[in-house]
């Protein structure tokens, strides 16, 4: 299995969960850009992505699966015995919809023009910035009542906020507003799946 990677992206979150599964892998880090490339072999992305997207998981079978949060819900299920698969309890599995859902649409898209795409100017950036408090107190009151995003356990969505929240640092979001959600990330990076997975975005950083 490959997972197509760049650092300090989206795609920290499959690279979280396949640690978290234990589930073997190898990277493809990516070149983010007008023309995204794997850096290693110098090949045009679009093949693997049309959109040029990171994250894409090639399966073993040489598939490839696009879309974070199929990803992400695939990998989990790949695993059927594990607490990440999709909750049997009909309630549980759509507050993860829900959550996958809200973070991919709500968070994620309104970081993500920001951050990659300097072209939209700053007009764009100063929205995005207003956008994202509202936003992000809605994350806050449901971590002042849960331990995790969908709830008590942590889940699959667990590891994709924990990816696109992380971006408030680089873009000089102070989390101060939002405790609880402070609370939470500096709780989930002591995690060893997510170590496990900065270390080895840095890594690639480094090489
Ligand atoms: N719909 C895609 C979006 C993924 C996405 O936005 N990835 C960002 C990194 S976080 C990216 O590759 N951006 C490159 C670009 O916008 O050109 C998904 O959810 O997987």
């Amino acid at each position: 299995m490959k997972l197509y990677f760049a650092p300090h992206t989206c795609s920290l979150a499959p690279h979280i969960l396949l640690h978290e599964l234990g589930i073997p892998f190898e990277l493809a880090r990516v070149q983010l850009g007008p023309a995204p490339t794997v850096l290693s072999t110098g090949e045009d992305y679009r093949k693997v992505n049309p959109l040029g997207y990171v994250p894409a998981l090639e399966l073993d079978a040489g598939r490839v699966l696009t879309e974070g949060t199929a990803i992400l819900q695939w990998l989990a299920d790949s695993s059927p015995d594990s607490p990440l698969a999709t909750p049997a309890d009909v309630h549980q599995r759509y507050e993860l919809q829900r959550w996958l859902g809200y973070i991919g649409s709500e968070l994620h898209k309104t970081f993500s023009p920001w951050l990659f795409h300097p072209e939209y100017g700053e007009q764009a950036m100063n929205v995005a910035r207003v956008r994202l408090n509202p936003r992000l107190d809605v994350v806050e009151r449901q971590l002042q009542r849960h331990a995790f995003i969908a709830g008590d356990t942590f889940t699959v969505a667990d590891a994709y906020l924990f990816a696109v929240v992380s971006w408030c640092k680089p873009l000089k979001i102070s989390l101060q507003p939002w405790p609880a959600l402070a609370g939470y990330l500096e709780r989930l990076g002591q995690r060893d799946s997510i170590r496990a997975a900065l270390a080895a975005e840095k890594r690639a950083l480094a090489a």
